[in-house]
């Protein structure tokens, strides 16, 4: 056990990209951690020592905790010093923030809370969501004081800490990476950011729930409006015939100038989420960031539609499709434009479509269940295809010369071959 914790045992709940490498990280500073999930599968492969889901180096940290008797796996919530709640936290229709997992995750915890607990919360979230999930917790347990209620005084301390690790190194950020503490009242914040200093080897800033839960929203939107500024030169660009990527390396240049790079889309679970929760609390104030997240959900578009313009000089065209992954060099396939891009050529039916990802062994159910799309390697593909779309600048490509393009049009959405 670790003698100098103010906290013997933490309960994660939610043990997915953010919960599982959090609980393993905290296990091993000689915490005891409870995490808990609903999904059975995840539970019973955690308990054995292994991971459900792929983060470079986490299934040996996990193996070594779980062995070790520091980190254990249930789906119910057990009683403990701390509860930290880290499920996902998506839009509904119209982009209205989902709260639901975490109102679950607040009714499951709320029977075991006790006198002197912290609850933290570290899911990405609409401003306020801290203050619901403590008046969730205060309806469930009227036996027990909250922040609200009586400001420091309270007998459960309720924080608001967001997660700003990027998957792939989600190990070393989790530890590295300065955070930003934000409580309902100056004591939630103290306690929770000594829990987090357990591990955190950057600074944790304190503030309150408000300011934290907005941080984390604006830190993503910051970067979606950089790359829609990006996305929006590629199509000005595009109709003035500049070379953008040459554009971007001069303008760069200069000193104040630090333009990002033009891409497919923006793709993953939070760069494309996060800025709609703004939008929603003031819609009438957040312009920039409302217009940016539409030209980046609008670049998909324009190219597909330049890839089928490209094959429609083809009786029959074969397109070789380069990447599906949201970035380079993972596998995760999950609101990546790419795929969408796919999606949209195999249903207007543009001809065959020769999909290669290396980081993959089959195709998303979305698009197997379509006609005319395989996924094959990057040779077989070259080999047959008149026109290349690069959706996905994998390293795994840079070995692909323009000489082995030869005479076949390109679509370069990542300025690999300029
Ligand atoms: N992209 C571009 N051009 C660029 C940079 C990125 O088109 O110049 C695209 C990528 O291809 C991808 C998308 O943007 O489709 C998002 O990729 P990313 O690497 O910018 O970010 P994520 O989604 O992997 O992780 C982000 C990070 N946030 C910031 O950098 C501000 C990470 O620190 C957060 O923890 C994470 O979101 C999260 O969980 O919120």
């Amino acid at each position: 056990m670790n003698p100098t914790s103010p906290f013997q045992t933490v309960s994660l709940i939610g043990l997915g990209y953010i919960g599982l490498p959090t609980a393993a990280v905290l296990a091993s500073r000689g915490v005891r951690v409870i995490g808990v999930d609903v999904n059975t599968h995840a539970v019973e492969t955690i308990n054995s020592g292994g991971v459900h889901i792929v983060e470079p180096d986490l299934d040996a940290l996990v193996g070594d905790v779980v062995r070790s008797g520091l980190l254990r796996a249930t789906t119910r919530p057990e009683p403990s010093d701390a509860f930290v709640i880290a499920v996902p936290t998506p839009f509904r229709d119209q982009h209205v923030p989902d709260l639901s997992y975490v109102e679950a995750a607040a009714r499951s915890i709320a029977p075991v809370l006790q006198a002197g607990n912290l609850v933290i919360l570290e899911s990405t979230s609409p401003v306020g969501a801290t203050e619901q999930l403590a008046q969730w917790l205060a309806e469930a347990r009227p036996d027990l004081t909250f922040p609200q209620q009586v400001g420091d005084a309270a007998q459960v301390h309720v924080a608001y800490c967001p997660e700003r690790v990027l998957p792939g190194k989600v190990l070393t950020e989790l530890v590295e990476n300065d955070r930003v503490v934000g409580g309902l009242t100056p004591t939630c914040a103290r306690r929770a950011a000594e829990l987090y200093r357990v591990f955190v080897k950057g600074e944790c800033l304190i503030t309150n729930a408000r300011t934290a839960e907005m941080c984390k929203l604006t830190e993503n939107s910051f970067r979606d409006v950089n790359i829609a500024f990006a996305n929006e030169l590629s199509l000005i660009c595009d109709r003035l015939g500049i070379n953008v990527w040459e554009l971007v390396r001069l303008a760069n240049h200069h000193p104040r100038v630090n333009i990002l790079q033009p891409g497919p889309g923006v793709g993953g679970h939070c760069i494309a989420v996060d800025p709609w929760f703004i939008v929603h609390s003031a819609p009438e104030q957040a312009r920039m960031i409302r217009t940016a997240r539409e030209v980046n959900d609008g670049k998909p578009h324009f190219v597909a539609g330049r890839i089928a313009e490209a094959a429609s000089a083809h009786a029959e065209p074969v397109i070789a499709c380069l990447g599906l992954a949201f970035k380079p060099d993972i596998d995760d396939l999950r609101e990546s434009p790419a795929v969408e891009i796919v999606h949209m050529l195999a249903q207007q039916k543009i001809g065959r479509l020769l999909v290669v990802e290396p980081h993959v062994e089959q195709l998303p159910p979305e698009l197997a269940s379509l006609p005319n799309i395989s996924l094959v390697s990057a040779q077989e593909a070259l080999a047959q295809a008149q026109v290349v779309a690069m959706l996905v600048n994998h390293r795994a490509f840079y070995g692909i010369t323009k000489a082995q393009l030869g005479d076949k049009r390109v679509i370069d959405t990542r300025g690999v071959w300029q």
